[in-house]
This record gives C-alpha cells, sequence and structure tokens, in this order.
C-alpha cells in the first residue's frame, strides 16, 4: 500500500471509531435551527453535512485543516517554486498532515506515473466541435474516462462497503493525476488547432499543466499555476459543485461520475463560471470605453449600467464569505510582485475601489466584497491566456483535490445516502396555521 493510502486509511479509520462513540452519546444534540427563509432562501447557513478538509468562516474566509492561506504560504512545500505546491495541499486534506518536501516529492511522481489519459477519451473529444465550450468539454472528458473507474469494477464485482475507501482513493489519485493533461488537451484543440505539447514528466503537477497550456514558459506562469491550484482547491462543503459531488458520491456513483456532476455545477455564472465573467465584463467595458486606463468615476457608470440592466456585478458578493475573499487577497499579493504594471491588473485593483460602495448603496446586498473570480483572469491574460471561456476549466482542475478528498473520507466512514427533506406550499401554509391555533 502506497503511503499516502497507509495514512489515510490509519486516520480515516481512527475518525470513524470516534464519530461512532460521538454519536452514541451525543446523537439528539440539536445543532441548528431552521427558518422558512431558509427554506425559500437556498439553505443558507444550514448545518447538515461533515466536510473534513476545509472549514469557511465569514469573516475569515476559508482553513484548510484550521490553516489560512498565508499560514499555507508559509507550511506547505515548494518544491523548485516560490509557492506552495498544490500536492502539498492535498496531503493536507486528506490526512490532515503538513507533508515534507519528500511527501510532496513522491506524491508528484505518483501523479506522474498514473496520468496517463486513455486515448479514447481524446477521440472523443477530437469528435466534438471546437466551438463546445470548454466545461462542456471537460466533463464530457471526465464522464467518458469513467470507463477506467477501479469503484464501479469493484462495486459490480461485489466488493465489500468495508473497501469503499479503497476503491475511492485509488479513482481520485489517477483522475487528479489525469486532469492537467485533459484541461491541456481541451485548450490546445480549441485555441491551438489541436498543437498538442507533451507532458514534461519532470515537473511537479501544477508546472505541468502551465507547460502543457503552452501560453508562456516563464517560472513565473508556473509558479501563479501552483498558486492558482492551491487557493481554488475547496471552499467546504456547501458551496454548489462540492455539494453536487458529495450528493451524487452519496448514491455510490463513482468517483468519476460524481466530479463530472461537480463540474456541470461549477460551470454555472453564479459560481465557477463567474471567473470567465469577470475578464468578459472587464473587457466589453475597456472596449466600450476605448481605454485600458479607464477613470474610477469612468468605472462607476459601467457598474450602474450593469446594475441596471438587471445583471450582477460578476465577482463580487458571496453566499457565506462577509469579508473580501482572501483568495482574492493572495491574487493581489501575487499580481504586486509579478505583474504590478499590468493594465487589466490595474483595472482590477480599480474595480476593486469602485464596486463595494455601490453594491452596498442598493442596502440588499450581504457582501459587496470580491470573491476568488474577482482576479484570475487578469493574471492569465498577463501571461498571454486570453480565452476566457477556458477559464473555469482551470478551476475545475483545482478544485477536484477538495472535493476528491473529502470524497474519500465520505466512502471511509461511510457516509449514507444523503436525502434532506423538501415541502410544498400547502405544507408551509398549514404548518403556519398549525401554529397559530
Ligand atoms: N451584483 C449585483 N447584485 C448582487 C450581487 C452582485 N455581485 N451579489 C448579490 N446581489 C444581489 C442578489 O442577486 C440579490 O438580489 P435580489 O434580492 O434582487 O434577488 C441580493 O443582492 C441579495 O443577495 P445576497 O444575499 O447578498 O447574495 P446571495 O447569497 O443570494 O448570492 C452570489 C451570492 C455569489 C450568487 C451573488 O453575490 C452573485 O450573484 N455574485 C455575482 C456572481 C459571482 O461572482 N459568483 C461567484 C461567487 C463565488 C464562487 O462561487 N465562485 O466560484
Amino acid at each position: 500500500m502506497d503511503p499516502l493510502k497507509q495514512k489515510f486509511f490509519q486516520k480515516s479509520s481512527e475518525v470513524k471509531q470516534e464519530i461512532k462513540a460521538l454519536l452514541a452519546e451525543h446523537g439528539n444534540v440539536v445543532v441548528d435551527e431552521v427558518t422558512l427563509s431558509q427554506v425559500f432562501g437556498g439553505g443558507r447557513d444550514i448545518i447538515f453535512m461533515l466536510w473534513e478538509p476545509s472549514l469557511l468562516d465569514a469573516q475569515e474566509g476559508i482553513r484548510f485543516r484550521g490553516y489560512s492561506l498565508p499560514e499555507l504560504r508559509e507550511k506547505l512545500p515548494k518544491g523548485k517554486g516560490k509557492e506552495p505546491l498544490p500536492e502539498g495541499l492535498f496531503w493536507l486534506m486528506l490526512v490532515d498532515e503538513i507533508p515534507t518536501e519528500e511527501e510532496v516529492a513522491w506524491l508528484s511522481d505518483e501523479w506522474e506515473r498514473r496520468c496517463k489519459v486513455p486515448p479514447h477519451v481524446c477521440k472523443v473529444l477530437d469528435d466534438l466541435p471546437t466551438s463546445t465550450h470548454p466545461m462542456t468539454q471537460f466533463t464530457i472528458a471526465i464522464t467518458a474516462m469513467q470507463t477506467d473507474s477501479e469503484f464501479a469494477r469493484r462495486y459490480s464485482q461485489g466488493m465489500s462497503k468495508n473497501d469503499y475507501w479503497d476503491a475511492a482513493y485509488e479513482d481520485s489519485m489517477n483522475l487528479i493525476a489525469r486532469l492537467p493533461g485533459i484541461a491541456a488537451y481541451i485548450y490546445r484543440r480549441t485555441y491551438h488547432g489541436g498543437n498538442h505539447i507533451k507532458a514534461d514528466r519532470s515537473l511537479d503537477w501544477g508546472a505541468n499543466l502551465a507547460h502543457m497550456l503552452g501560453v508562456s514558459k516563464s517560472d513565473d506562469f508556473r509558479n501563479f499555476m501552483r498558486l492558482y491550484m492551491t487557493i481554488h482547491a475547496d471552499h467546504e462543503g456547501g458551496n454548489a459543485s462540492a455539494h453536487t459531488l458529495h450528493l451524487i458520491g452519496s448514491t455510490l456513483s463513482d468517483p468519476y461520475l460524481s466530479f463530472a456532476g461537480a463540474m456541470t455545477s461549477l460551470a454555472g455564472p453564479l459560481h465557477g463560471l463567474a471567473n470567465q465573467e469577470v475578464i468578459h465584463w472587464v473587457f466589453q467595458m475597456v472596449n466600450q470605453l476605448g481605454t485600458r486606463n479607464p477613470t474610477k468615476e469612468q468605472i462607476a457608470s459601467y457598474v450602474e449600467a450593469t446594475l441596471a440592466g438587471g445583471k450582477v456585478v460578476p465577482g463580487y458578493g458571496h453566499a457565506v464569505l462577509r469579508k473580501p475573499d482572501p483568495r482574492f487577497i493572495e491574487q493581489v499579493r501575487f499580481a504586486k510582485e509579478y505583474c504590478p504594471d499590468d493594465e487589466i491588473v490595474n483595472v482590477i485593483w480599480k474595480v476593486f475601489e469602485v464596486v463595494p460602495p455601490i453594491l452596498q448603496g442598493l442596502g440588499k446586498i450581504k457582501n459587496p466584497w470580491p470573491n476568488v473570480d474577482a482576479h484570475s483572469g487578469a493574471i492569465l491574460v498577463h501571461y498571454g491566456l486570453d480565452q476566457y471561456s477556458f477559464y473555469t476549466v482551470l478551476f475545475g482542475v483545482s478544485r477536484s483535490l477538495g472535493v476528491l478528498a473529502s470524497l474519500c473520507w465520505s466512502r471511509a466512514l461511510g457516509m449514507p445516502l444523503e436525502r434532506p427533506k423538501s415541502v410544498n406550499m400547502d405544507w408551509v401554509k398549514q404548518f403556519l396555521a398549525s401554529k397559530k391555533a
């Protein structure tokens, strides 16, 4: 058994026993109550799921196994680069330990060993029109790759429930290892005439993705990909893509199909697709104004026009966060160091000054601050990746780390089929009438 799998088995077995004891003693403890506004309002804040890799605080932002992003920048191994390696974050999320440089190097090699994309997946992609949205291509490729699912194969042969964790781990590791190759394949066939770039086996996971995209040969771009893959990896369990995966996985649909479902959820403009919407919105503004150096007044008018058109300002607002997103702040930190004079990056920083007071002035928005998607596109454009329809695929590659780590935990802990309760209007009216009586 590989060292990560061994650790995961040991840790998850311990937690499984702990949960059993905890529920035996405290199973009836009330942790939450639900209001009608929550029933009608997308279930905000209702506690109903265990999600081990990360926890979100409305004020502080995301913590991975208790560590904030600045803490992770300090503690996670950096390999040959200057930013934390996403391999290290996956290790941390899966087994709750900061890995050593050697452990992370092992994981880079292990993913490289598992990275070959089955030829039929490329054939399936090649049959699609290049005008197919990259997120559609991505979900089709992941679904097509399900032919390799260990979980599905072993389940059909009568796998014991005690072994679900093992098959989920194998599928998750293979899937994560192959996603950079799939993403790059989609990018090169869609925008570069199918002129593909072979993986460089000497590179780590994030740097290899940067290499295969082929937009910039600079070390800085590799560093950005490592950072990007780290900060987008997880945002606790209630966000739409994570929750989708959790739900599908609970039916014992295998990790490939569960992850494909998560990606169709990420592809919505209120969620991950917001990263493409932001840069589309910014380009539309600078094109309309005829300048890449708009004044704050010009930006304010453009924001007002967006709102007057009944549209949201992409990259702003959040269902949980109530402060500027630390993942946005990390990108500001990176851009200040690597590309402080870039025109589009500077537009993003000006938008950050202009938008929050306008949104606040509307009086209905709970969080007027930027989220993770407000900044990433500008840095990608800086490195030459300006085909913004592709951006959500990058988000998806990163998101695999957190959601698949959690899927492994769910199968190891024997989490049941998810089935919350819905009600209809008659039920609501009768309930209110009975309360009144
Ligand atoms: N621009 C304009 N209006 C906004 C807004 C924004 N950026 N954010 C929220 N609002 C509006 C809502 O549409 C809602 O209006 P109505 O009452 O008229 O329906 C009102 O303000 C209250 O919304 P809220 O309670 O503050 O926010 P929600 O929890 O309902 O929604 C969203 C959270 C992220 C969906 C929302 O802020 C939004 O649409 N933002 C823009 C899209 C975006 O950036 N999405 C990415 C979010 C992060 C993420 O998941 N990344 O992957």
